[in-house]
């Protein structure tokens, strides 16, 4: 857990107590209780992921989201995604976005986090 505290503060937005805590919870695969060598690698694995990838989506963000009102539409992270070579959202992964946001905007802050503890 203190590994994780650190590699987190270690990111651009520290994360809260709570974000921190659900981002475990998000983590522990098999419910566990602990973050587990194999857990902890697919994390590093994904945050070095997220970290190539928020480079290259905040390079396209602000001309992608074109009426720039902050918010991302389904058809702007469309094209966001084409243009980092990564095929559109799926039904499937629109339904999912919108559950994990609970319906309101996805802004970009929102749309971090989710990549964060997708
Ligand atoms: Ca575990
Ligand atoms: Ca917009």
């Amino acid at each position: 857990m203190q590994e994780l505290r650190y590699h987190f503060q270690q990111a651009e937005h520290p994360l809260s107590e709570d974000e921190l805590n659900f981002a475990f919870a998000s983590m522990d695969f098999d419910n566990s209780g602990e973050i587990d060598f194999e857990e902890f690698s697919e994390l590093l694995l994904r945050h070095r992921r997220l970290i190539s990838r928020l480079d290259q989506f905040s390079k396209y963000f602000i001309p992608i989201d074109a009426n720039e009102d902050g918010v991302l539409t389904p058809q702007e992270m469309n094209v966001v995604l084409a243009s980092v070579d990564e095929s559109p959202l799926s039904q499937d992964e629109l339904t999912f976005l919108r559950q994990r946001i609970g319906g309101k905007d996805l802004t970009w802050e929102r749309f971090l986090e989710l990549l964060l503890v997708v």
